[in-house]
């Protein structure tokens, strides 16, 4: 399936899934300053998560920042948010006034080669509510990010996080789709993600 552009933005997903995608959404010269300030500057971890009742490490490195008191579960791990530091605030501004949705939190993937992944999962916590909307800046490396449909499993979409763009899922993607970032066989270089997300308290 050929996505259908129209302005700034490929829609990838329609009706009553939603997902937008915005290749240019930040300059070249902004993204390649806020790559070096996130692989700099972000106090990354590698956390272990439960997969099929087994403890195993997760193939990527993570943070997670947000408002007070927000808190983030999923796959048998509890993220407690960091204070937002200033340049996250204004990443974060950029994006709930694009979108426009409110943020309360924000998990960050760093994927340090081409080796690093995400598997396929939904976001679908129950804390994110019913139709979450959740907004993803890719900087970095770009790397192919899929969607299948989460009954028939196929077929596979498939869309290319470059540098600077902005993938924004909402409506019932969540319940309809599942996502995932899959490894690459040839090498690759580093890209961190931010996932922008609604946590009801
Ligand atoms: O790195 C990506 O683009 C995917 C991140 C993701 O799906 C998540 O954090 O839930
Ligand atoms: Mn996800």
């Amino acid at each position: 399936m050929e996505p259908f552009v129209y302005g700034e933005h490929v829609n990838v997903l329609s009706h009553p899934s939603e997902v937008l995608f915005f290749p240019d959404f930040f300059p070249a010269e902004k993204s390649d300053a806020y790559l070096e300030y996130l692989k700099n500057e972000i106090p990354w971890k590698q956390e272990p998560i439960k997969m099929f009742g087994k403890t195993v490490m997760q193939p990527r490195l993570t943070a997670f920042f947000g408002d007070p008191g927000v808190n983030y579960s999923y796959s048998g791990i509890t993220m407690q948010s960091s204070p937002w530091t200033a340049l996250l605030k204004q990443i974060r501004e950029k994006v709930a006034e694009k979108c426009e949705a409110p943020f309360n939190a924000c998990l960050l993937n760093y994927y340090r080669d081409g080796k690093d992944s995400m598997g396929w999962h939904r976001d679908n916590e129950r804390e994110l509510g019913r139709n979450p909307t959740i907004a993803s800046l890719s900087f970095g490396a770009q790397r192919i990010f899929q969607f299948r449909n989460y009954k028939e499993k196929l077929p596979v979409i498939s869309v290319e996080l470059e540098h600077g763009s902005l993938l924004l899922m909402k409506g019932e993607t969540q319940h309809l789709w599942e996502h995932q970032l899959p490894k690459l066989l040839k090498s690759n270089g580093p890209r961190v993600n931010l996932t922008f997300r609604y946590v009801h308290l």
